[in-house]
């Protein structure tokens, strides 16, 4: 058994940790097993959001999804019926599990999302490194950047980290 690399909480009726395997196991039908094809940016294997919820059982009073990512403590909290039909997960590599410089344990990802804060659901709720997912009745927290100075100041980080 491979260790947790996902944590599941709120308005579920399985909520847990989940695995690389757990995350692999999800039907076929889900499974995208070479991002690459989808954006030559990408690699490796993902999910789609849709088979992850068959996985967990939202409930019905289950309206939001907020996107922790604590390694760099970014959060993104988005309305359920914005990513049901679109989301992915990437988790996994080729060969193993997400590294980090690919945006592991676990990379959220829209394909040709909005541009960054022009809408709800931006290609800032693209959260890398996501190691819980939170559902809930009401939104959840969200500190992506509020406008564009936030938003280039946080693009300057990460070009300072990387
Ligand atoms: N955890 C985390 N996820 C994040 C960010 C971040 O700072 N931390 N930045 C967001 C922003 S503003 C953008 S434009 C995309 C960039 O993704 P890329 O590096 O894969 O192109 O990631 C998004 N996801
Ligand atoms: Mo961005």
């Amino acid at each position: 058994m491979s260790e947790p690399i996902l944590t599941i909480e709120g308005e579920v009726d399985r909520p847990g940790a989940l695995s690389l395997d757990d995350l692999s196991g999800i039907d076929a039908a889900h499974q995208v097993p070479d991002m690459s094809r989808l954006d030559p940016k990408r690699q490796g294997r993902a999910v789609a959001f849709a088979g992850l919820l068959q996985l967990v059982g939202p409930r019905p009073d289950a309206r939001w999804v907020t996107l922790h990512a604590s390694a760099d403590d970014f959060h993104a909290s988005v309305p359920l019926e914005s990513i049901r039909g679109r989301g992915l997960l990437i988790y996994a590599a080729d060969d193993g599990p997400l590294p980090l410089s690919a945006g592991g344990p676990v990379r959220f990802f829209i394909p040709d999302v909005a541009a960054c804060h022009s809408q709800e659901v931006d290609e800032c709720a693209n959260v890398k490194f996501v190691d819980r997912l939170e559902f809930t009745r009401e939104r959840g927290f969200d500190n992506r950047p509020a406008d564009d100075a936030e938003h280039e100041e946080l693009h300057r980080r990460q070009e300072d980290a990387g």
